[in-house]
């Protein structure tokens, strides 16, 4: 009874935060996209009534209207070495059989280092994460091969491995970002799922996966993804609960 009474407590008085890992190869766009999140959601240090900053535009009197894209475009964003965190509460902008769960809902967003030497570090987070963002570069056409190569490592991780029936593939979704489609030279999404990510679809079968494509500098895309990617959030909480804060 006692337990009941408590689990109900924490369910109607708490958030419940899910863990998100960005990962990619270095320069697909990690760290702008989760730069442009901050401007789009409010951060869980702001005030209820808060709104983001910058919802999508800020007018100020007198002043031309600056857009998220114009505020990210004038950041200097460096490779990302270790790692960058941020908690947003999620706000979902359509109505969907399953907006009453998507309220009180926080994402703790983990951004870490893609260049070669620094990704052995990423399978420290598998087991605490409970969905990954797998950011591609379209116009890197040379390295889409290592792309792949990189996204079914991360998928067959030891790490993933379940003590009960010794089941070795991940087992939270995986939302795939085809970045940088405002470049003419990106390559598009059925191209990307004709090319060489082909055997992606087999080789995932078993894991709740998407791939869409974006622009997260121009802020094509953005809220739709994270829509996508709270929706099997919930869906997979028998798997891994979320944390409540
Ligand atoms: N045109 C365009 N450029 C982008 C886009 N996203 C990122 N970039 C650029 O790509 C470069 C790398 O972006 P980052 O966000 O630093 O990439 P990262 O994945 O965090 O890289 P690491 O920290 O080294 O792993 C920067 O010059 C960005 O401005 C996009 O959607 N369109
Ligand atoms: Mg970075």
């Amino acid at each position: 009874m006692f337990h009941l009474a408590s689990s109900l407590y924490t369910q109607y008085t708490k958030r419940e935060q899910y863990n998100i890992l960005i990962l990619g190869l270095d320069n697909a766009g990690k760290t702008t996209f989760l730069e442009h999140i901050k401007l789009l959601y409010p951060s869980t240090t702001a005030n209820d009534s808060k709104k983001p900053k910058h919802s999508n535009q800020e007018a100020q009197d007198g002043e031309a209207i600056r857009t998220t894209s114009d505020i990210i475009k004038s950041k200097r964003i460096l490779p990302t070495v270790g790692q960058n965190t941020t908690t947003i509460k999620f706000e979902s902008s359509i109505e969907t059989h399953l907006s009453s769960q998507f309220k009180n809902i926080n994402l703790k967003f983990w951004d870490l280092g893609g260049q070669k030497s620094l990704r052995n570090m990423w399978s420290r987070y598998f087991k605490q994460c409970h969905g990954i963002i797998f950011i591609i570069d379209s116009t890197d056409t040379e390295r889409f091969q290592e792309c792949y190569d990189t996204l079914i490592d991360i998928a067959h991780d030891e790490s993933w491995i379940d003590e009960n029936n010794g089941d070795a593939t991940v087992n939270v979704p995986i939302l795939m970002l085809a970045n940088k489609q405002d470049l003419p030279q990106a390559v598009d999404l059925v191209s990307l799922k004709t090319g060489v990510f082909i055997k992606l679809v087999s080789e995932l079968e078993a894991t709740d996966s998407k791939l869409l494509s974006v622009s997260v500098l121009e802020n094509q895309g953005l809220k739709e993804s994270l829509e996508w990617l709270v929706t099997r959030l919930i869906y997979n909480k028998t798997n891994r609960m979320p944390e409540y804060k």
